[in-house]
């Protein structure tokens, strides 16, 4: 049985649970807090970078939650959400790559920065530009880089689901509100749906750990 380390507010470890879920694949989940049992012994003998998520398959460990993408769709390939057809596949890395490099740390931002700060103005910039990229690569397909649904579809939605939540709103946006519409009507994207509670409990978590990470940085750990 696959074992999944996670906690349902991270956009990181979602990626991993739709995923799962998406390809009907069991696993027993093994919940952490974040409130420092990420540094425990235990989980840094699995992961010394103190992140979720992290799967054990079959003995085998993975970290980072791309990789684990990879090795879910290559192990369990169906149903099929890579697409290997040259121009679909490059689309997919390239929203999973500028949802992670481009977008993510934007809404990092706009949820740690106050919002008087050139900092936060500065975010909601990026991220329009970030949006307006990938509404150019879904294109008229209805998911990024295929009909089906993709990785693509899941790592970008992960994160744009959660917009309106920081007062971005999708229907400035047309086409990926249609995109998200459609994401939202599968089962799995609405047994992991977050509710505004949860989304504020996320942001709370993300203060800590951000502030948590610029001090260790100043002390030059
Ligand atoms: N690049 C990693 C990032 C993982 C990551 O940052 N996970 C966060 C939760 S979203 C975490 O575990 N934070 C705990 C900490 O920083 O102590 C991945 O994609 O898996």
């Amino acid at each position: 049985m696959l074992t999944f380390y996670y906690n349902p507010l991270s956009p990181n470890a979602r990626r991993v649970w739709l995923t799962l879920l998406e390809k009907g694949i069991a696993f027993e989940g093994v919940l952490l807090k974040l409130d420092g049992d990420q540094s425990q012994p235990e989980f840094l003998a699995l992961n010394p970078f103190q992140h979720i998520p992290v799967i054990v398959d079959d003995g085998f460990r993975v970290v980072e939650s791309l990789a684990i993408l990879d090795y879910l769709e290559s192990k369990y390939p169906t149903p099929a959400m890579l697409p290997t057809e040259p121009q679909a596949l490059a689309t997919v890395r390239m929203v999973q790559m500028v949802t992670a490099n481009e977008l993510f740390p934007q809404v990092i931002s706009l949820i740690y920065e106050s919002e008087d700060s050139s900092q936060f103005a500065q975010a909601k910039q990026q991220i329009d530009k970030a949006l307006k990229f990938l509404i150019e690569l879904l294109g008229d397909r209805n998911f990024f880089g295929n009909e089906q649904l993709t990785l693509a579809d899941i790592v970008a939605g992960t994160v744009i689901l959660s917009l309106p939540n920081l007062g971005i709103n999708l229907s400035d946006y047309p086409k990926l509100s249609e995109w998200s519409e459609r994401l939202l009507q599968r089962p799995a994207w609405q047994k992991t749906k977050m509710s505004a509670e949860d989304f504020e409990a996320f942001k709370r978590r993300v203060k800590i750990l951000v502030k948590l990470r610029r001090r260790e940085i100043s002390k030059g750990k």
